[in-house]
Formats: structure tokens, C-alpha cells, sequence
């Protein structure tokens, strides 16, 4: 019984998607900095990562959370995203679950603080009614108005751009967005997604646009919009996606539809809501996403060596 691992977690949703914040047990990423961190994630405990996230102890729309020491004295500390099929730069619902997190932890308390992340720093700030928003990684249009062939559909037509993660995002589609109809907007954005890396369409740094989402008339009325998001590991986000929000207000700010300190309000597939805008900072668009997040659950994972299924159920 002494070869178990034991990995610590705390579970929340922010906006209904969920985020596991990993907070004792996990691997030790050594001293380098945060992208070196991620790269020793990936190379050397891509196990651990499944067996966190993949069923039989989650399941694929769960999004992992490492914390970090920090490698600044700016920051609280570090964090490392991953998900069902790999590792996310960044994520918005994520740090507002990881912000929930380290305030139930006793961690932080109301005010600013600086959380690192592989693509740059994020600051969180907790209002003492416990209301939390991000100011997010500096976010950018890369390219306008890009077309792609989708086999069996047709022409499609959107927007890269980048929010701490890469996006495609369309306007035009002709699909209903609406919870009963996640299947088919599942295949849809699927569709589009595999087109993308067929054409060999990446983004102006050469990264993968691993992310896609639909927009569309919102159902609340207080909402500017809905969208749906479609991850790389195939799930939809659940929330209005903090990262897929700052990349669509980029888009918005390029275009003159949303000027510094205008509310973006974004409703997701469940009629969710992020409330975001926009600042610059120099040439840097800096994007604010405000949300709500709740703690689920607290557990003690265990890996046990004789179960053939610790690192998850996985397609080989
Ligand atoms: O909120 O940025 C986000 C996000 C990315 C993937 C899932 N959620």
C-alpha cells in the first residue's frame, strides 16, 4: 500500500466549467521557468496529467491545475493548465477557479495578485464580497476574415486571433447555438477545426489554433452575445471561455466595435455569463474578465500501482 500515490486536489466551476486545482502531490517541475516548467510537464509526466483529468477519476471536459512556486516575487505563484489531451498556454475560467481556490486555501485575501503562467503574468483581483476578475495576458487579432474549405460544408469563413490561446472565430455559420444542439455544433466546429490543420492555417507565430468558437445573438438580456467553444480535447467549453472572450474582444477592438473600458458581456452554450473589456497598455491590449466561480469538492486522488487504469483510460 506504501507505492500509492497520493495527489491533493480542490474541484470548482467557474461559470459551469470545471477546474482541478492541484495543490499537493503533484510532479516537481524543477527551478527553470515557467515555459521550462510546462516542457518537463510534458515530457516527463504526461501520465500524471491523464490520470488527473481522464476518466476513471474525471472525465474529459475537466480542466487540470498545477500550482507552482513562483519564479517572481511579484507573484503568488505559478500555474500549469491541462486538460484531457495535453496542456493549455493559459485559461481564463481557470484562474478564476484557481483565484476561488487559493481564497477557500486561505491563500490570498481581497485584493490584486500576481499568478504566473507559462505565456506571461495574470492578475487576479478579489473583492471582499469575494468577486473575482482577471486581468488577462495581452491579447491580439493575428488575421481578419481567413477562409477555409470544411469537407462537406463548404466555405468558412473567421478570425484568428490570440487571447493565451489560439482561436478561430467564426460569425457566420448557420448553426443554432443552443445546449440541445451541442452535438451537432461539436461536429461543426470538429469539422472546422480539422480543415484548419488539413490547409495548414496556423496562426502568425506558427502556433496551433487549437480552439474554435461560434458567435452569435445572445438569449439573456443582459448579454451582448453567446458563443460556443469548441477545446482542443474535443469538449465545449462550459463557460463563456476567459481565454476565447479576450481573443473576441481583440477582434472587436481591431474592428472599432469596443473601445478601452466598454463591457463585453459574453453568455456560453449554458447561458453563463463573463463580463470582460479592454485596456491598452502601450501597444499591449490588456483584456479584464470578470466571473463566478464555487468550490465543489476537495479529494484525495490515489494512484494505485496495481490498477491498470491510474493513468486514465486512454486511446491507443
Ligand atoms: O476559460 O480560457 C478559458 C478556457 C480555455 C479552455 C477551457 N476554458
Amino acid at each position: 500500500m506504501s507505492d500509492l500515490r497520493k495527489v491533493r486536489v480542490i474541484d470548482s466551476h467557474t461559470e459551469g466549467e470545471p477546474t482541478r486545482v492541484v495543490i499537493d502531490g503533484g510532479p516537481e517541475l524543477g527551478r527553470g521557468s515557467m515555459a521550462e516548467k510546462l516542457a518537463v510537464f510534458r515530457e516527463k509526466f504526461d501520465d500524471l496529467r491523464s490520470g488527473i483529468i481522464n476518466e476513471p477519476r474525471g472525465s474529459d471536459i475537466l480542466v487540470g491545475a498545477l500550482l507552482t512556486p513562483p519564479t517572481t516575487p511579484r507573484a503568488v505563484c505559478g500555474v500549469i493548465f491541462f486538460n484531457n489531451v495535453g496542456f493549455l498556454n493559459a485559461c481564463g475560467h481557470g484562474t478564476i477557479g484557481v483565484a476561488r481556490t487559493l481564497a477557500y486555501l486561505g491563500k490570498i485575501g481581497a485584493g490584486s495578485h500576481v499568478i504566473e503562467t507559462p505565456v506571461g503574468e495574470v492578475t487576479i483581483h478579489l473583492d471582499a464580497a469575494g468577486q473575482i476578475r482577471i486581468d488577462n495576458v495581452a491579447s491580439r487579432r493575428a488575421f481578419k476574415d481567413v477562409a477555409v474549405d470544411v469537407a462537406g460544408r463548404g466555405q468558412v469563413v473567421g478570425d484568428v486571433a490570440w487571447g493565451g490561446n489560439w482561436f478561430f472565430l467564426i460569425g457566420e455559420h448557420g448553426q443554432r447555438l443552443t445546449l440541445d444542439n451541442a452535438e451537432a455544433l461539436t461536429r461543426y466546429t470538429w469539422d472546422v477545426r480539422t480543415a484548419l490543420t488539413r490547409a495548414g492555417v496556423r496562426a502568425d507565430d506558427g502556433g496551433e489554433i487549437d480552439h474554435v468558437e461560434l458567435f452569435g445573438p445572445p438569449v439573456r438580456r443582459d448579454a451582448d452575445s453567446r458563443n460556443f467553444v469548441l477545446c482542443p480535447g474535443k469538449a465545449y467549453d462550459r463557460s463563456p471561455c476567459g481565454t476565447g472572450t479576450s481573443a473576441k474582444m481583440a477582434c472587436l477592438y481591431a474592428d472599432g466595435k469596443l473601445k478601452e473600458g466598454q463591457a463585453w458581456r459574453q453568455e456560453s452554450i449554458i447561458g453563463s455569463l463573463f463580463t470582460g473589456s479592454v485596456r491598452r497598455e502601450g501597444e499591449r491590449l490588456v483584456p479584464s474578465i470578470a466571473g463566478s466561480a464555487h468550490i465543489t469538492g476537495e479529494a484525495t486522488l490515489i494512484l494505485d500501482p496495481d490498477d491498470p487504469f491510474r493513468y486514465g483510460i486512454r486511446a491507443r
